[in-house]
């Protein structure tokens, strides 16, 4: 395994108060040609990291385009799988998840597992992260391709015993998944009473379109957000967020 450097630069950030935004690219949506203008919008953009993944994914997608990403920018990138055929060596860093929102044994625990030979293999640095999916207003890709219910978004005890559950357990991230496209993102009330009870690094994402949001998102207490859709149905929201 990689030195933990991507996961000591966000704990600097984090202990900075500096702002962290990823862009998410699914190979499954992104098209290959399109890398090099893509990511000239990210380099000139707040953005600090790239995740790369989706929920169904052709298998070697995931490789083909880690290897594009990584000629056009220098920034962090960091594996958000949603199975273990997107593991590749080409990437930085890899979120290692654990829906724990979830009661789905495979999600859990199960495909961890199975990912190990592979992990074992090549030289990418894990991030163990506790992934709670929240009700967002629609049934998200999450939820259909785990097959787990996301917690309600009133139930704020159960949201923020979850969380801490993950702490407990030696997570080293928590996220808040409102899933990708959701009507509703995370409110600012759940984002800020997890921070308050949580040591970890806090990453929220899922239904963020517009910089009202993120500003929102930011001050509630997230310490990176995740935004894919609205970069990919918009390239001019990068404007919004020049360096
Ligand atoms: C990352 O799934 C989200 O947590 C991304 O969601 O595509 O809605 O930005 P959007």
């Amino acid at each position: 395994m990689k030195t933990k450097s991507i996961y000591k630069n966000i704990l600097a950030s984090v202990h900075l108060k500096e702002r962290l935004l990823a862009v998410l690219v699914d190979p499954d949506k992104f098209c290959v040609e399109k890398t090099k203008a893509f990511f000239k919008k990210v380099n000139a953009s707040i953005i600090t990291h790239v995740f790369v993944g989706g929920s169904t994914v052709e298998e070697r997608a995931t490789a083909r385009l880690v290897e594009a990403i990584k000629q056009h920018t220098n920034l962090p990138v960091v594996l958000f799988p949603g199975d273990v055929t997107q593991i590749s060596e080409k990437a930085d860093a890899l979120l290692f998840l654990s829906l724990i929102s979830g009661r789905n044994p495979e999600y859990l625990i199960g495909k961890h597992i199975e990912a190990i030979s592979k992990l074992r293999k090549i030289n990418l640095e894990v991030l163990p992260t506790g992934y709670l999916l929240i009700e967002s207003g629609k049934k998200t890709a999450v939820e259909t391709v785990t097959n787990t219910k996301p917690l309600s978004r009133s139930d704020m005890q159960t949201i923020i015993d979850t969380a801490k559950a993950g702490e407990y357990l030696g997570m080293q991230i928590l996220y808040l998944e409102a899933g990708s496209g959701a009507l509703q993102p995370v409110s600012k009330a759940i984002i800020a009473l997890v921070k308050q009870d949580i040591a970890i690094p806090l990453i929220v994402g899922g239904g963020i379109k517009n910089k009202e949001q993120l500003e929102n998102a930011y001050h509630a207490g997230a310490d990176m957000v995740v935004i894919g859709t609205a970069f990919e149905d918009d390239e001019s929201f990068f404007d919004e967020l020049k360096k």
